[in-house]
């Protein structure tokens, strides 16, 4: 298989090709064509229905950074032998290659609240340098990604139809996911405030998404098939689902699951450093229900995949989406819980 995509790209046949990377979604590996490197991935064709939808949205967006902003590092997708964005093998699937860039890193878990700030910095940038992009001419690669409506919905229908012996072991956390049905409603309030802008929005803040240079300090956003018009509770939100616990949404012992409110001051204060004069006054009063909003929707995703018997995100072991759901559940209660607190750091 390798042979033929790297052919497309006009990369030597016996490049070197390893695995990279810890992405639930895409498959990545790694390049190594006499020292130059690349990044490779198969973009999942069950989740994007129109993967040349992702791969002009990236060109359109290369094209805007490059004439508006060259000085930021952007990794563009090389085309392929024939010109195209993107390479198509039959049986195979649909492929894309970056450079690799040198002496960058990622890392998989928040450890410092330095690195939270640099993340949450290079995602307020990237919103913020496309700010005068056409948020409009970018296409929808995952039509309803961040609809929490609708997300709701498929939930009602996986109680309903799914499997029925899982239902019954998940009723505790149905139960309360029920109960906070507020945050659905206020996600439909912010879609018809005028108040909240679209915005090119990247849809999956991680912080694996991040590059870092040698000294720990942001470079830029990458993982970029998510990126479509979007409110900025979705990145923010992300941020604060992924970055405030010390452990991911993996873990099974509850008890590691915390939020660190240092943390979250370094969210905030990275964000908006970027974003705080793109921001209108009433959306800078939603940070906080930003990550309410994130955590109840992936806690609804992974317990809604696991009543769907795991068709979705898959499951490496019994229980996997289960233990995932769980998870979420604990660290909503926890932002519940500390709201007030979170809020007063914003406030000061
Ligand atoms: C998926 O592939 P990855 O890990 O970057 C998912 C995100 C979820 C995340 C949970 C297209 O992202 O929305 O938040 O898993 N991406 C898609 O780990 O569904
Ligand atoms: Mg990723």
């Amino acid at each position: 298989m390798f042979r033929k995509i790297l052919n497309e790209f006009g990369i030597e046949p016996n490049a070197s090709v390893k695995s990279f990377g810890s992405g639930l979604i895409n498959n990545t590996w790694l390049i190594n064509e006499n020292g130059n490197e690349f990044i490779l991935q198969r973009i999942n064709q069950h989740v994007f229905k129109d993967p040349f939808a992702i791969a002009t949205n990236i060109h359109l967006l290369c094209d805007h950074l490059k004439e508006q902003h060259p000085d930021y590092l952007f990794p563009c997708p090389l085309k392929t032998i024939t010109g195209d964005n993107m390479a198509f093998i039959e049986n195979e699937g649909y492929f894309r290659i970056f450079a690799f860039i040198k002496n960058s890193h990622t890392v998989d878990v928040v450890s410092s609240p330095s690195q939270a700030y640099e993340a949450a910095k290079q995602f307020g940038r990237f919103t913020s340098l496309l700010s005068e992009f056409p948020v409009d001419k970018l296409k929808i690669t995952l039509p309803d990604f961040h609809n929490l409506s609708l997300r709701y919905s498929q939930f009602e229908t996986a109680i309903k139809k799914g499997n029925q012996e899982r239902f019954k072991q998940s009723a505790a956390m149905i139960s309360f996911l029920k109960d906070q049905k507020e945050i659905v409603s206020i996600s439909g309030q912010i879609s018809n405030n005028p108040d909240f802008k679209k915005r090119v929005t990247h849809h999956d803040s991680k912080i694996n998404n991040v590059l870092f240079d040698d000294n720990n300090k942001g470079l830029c956003v990458v993982d970029l098939d998510t990126v479509m018009p979007g409110y900025f509770i979705s990145d923010f939100g992300d941020m604060m689902r992924t970055y405030l616990s010390p452990v991911s949404e993996e873990e099974k012992d509850l008890s590691k699951i915390e939020i660190r409110e240092e943390y979250f001051k370094a969210i905030a204060q990275g964000y908006l450093s970027e974003m705080g004069n793109e921001l209108t006054p009433v959306e800078k009063k939603y940070l906080v229900y930003a990550g309410k909003f994130m955590v109840y929707m992936q806690a609804l995703r992974f317990l809604t995949d696991y009543l769907n018997n795991d068709i979705y995100y898959g499951s490496k072991y019994e229980g996997q989406n289960f233990v995932r759901a769980n998870n979420q559940v604990c660290l909503l209660k926890k932002i519940i819980e500390k709201e007030k607190l979170l809020q007063d750091i914003i406030n000061i």
